[in-house]
């Protein structure tokens, strides 16, 4: 069986098993306290992925594919995840590259900070910036949900599963997505979806 390399609390993380879940991929999860360093041990850096993040997936055969996005790619190739058409497929690259470059270091980030440090952290000092930052990619997304229904096309796509993710829990970052109508209708549609899993399990609660 697969092996997914997680944490709960990752956004990163849940674009992966919200996927595997939605494919009906059997997985077993290992969680990591990545605020303790538990991805920096020898053993993770040598055996599992080298610069020390999850999601990884290890294979039965041992090898680990890291990058949230890459492993989107992976499994959603040649299902109704990913389109066929091979502009379409490459305006999913355009989201996922615009999730990890100018969304997730901001939206992600100020969550991190926000729920996962110690009030008194001095990265509170980031959360500004990280809005200022954080809001320009949520316009960009309300903008393009404004018209259509998903990200890409008319179908749901491994390009809305990375944007999901962080997206609906921007929230605890401290931002005000009342203010995207669009976005709000957007994640309710995949909230509403028949395979969608939560990313906090239900009997879930932070240690
Ligand atoms: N670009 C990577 C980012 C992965 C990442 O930042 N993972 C965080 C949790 S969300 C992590 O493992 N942090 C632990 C550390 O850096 O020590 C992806 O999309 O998978």
């Amino acid at each position: 069986m697969l092996i997914l390399h997680d944490n709960i609390e990752s956004g990163n993380a849940f674009k992966v098993r919200l996927l595997l879940h939605q494919l009906g991929i059997p997985f077993n999860s290992i969680q990591y306290d990545v605020t303790k360093g538990a991805t920096r041990t020898s053993d993770f850096l040598t055996r599992i992925n080298s610069n020390g993040r999850i999601p990884v997936v290890e294979f039965e055969d041992g090898r680990c594919l890291a990058e949230s996005n890459a492993i989107l790619y992976y499994f959603g190739v040649n299902t109704i995840f990913f389109p066929k058409d091979k502009w379409q497929q490459a305006e999913v690259m355009q989201w996922l590259f615009f999730e990890q470059y100018s969304h997730e270091p901001f939206v992600a980030v100020a969550k991190y900070i926000l729920t996962m440090l110690p009030c008194d952290s001095p990265r509170r000092a980031e959360i500004p910036t990280l809005h200022t930052k954080g809001y320009a990619a949520l316009q960009i997304m309300e903008h393009r949900l404004k018209k259509h229904e998903y990200l890409v096309g008319e179908d749901y796509s491994i390009a809305d599963i990375a944007l999901f993710s962080y997206t609906h829990k921007a929230e605890m970052g401290d931002f005000n997505l009342s203010l995207f109508p669009n976005i709000q209708k957007w994640i309710t549609r995949i909230e509403q979806r028949p395979d969608f899993i939560s990313m906090y399990p239900k009997d879930w609660k932070k240690i």
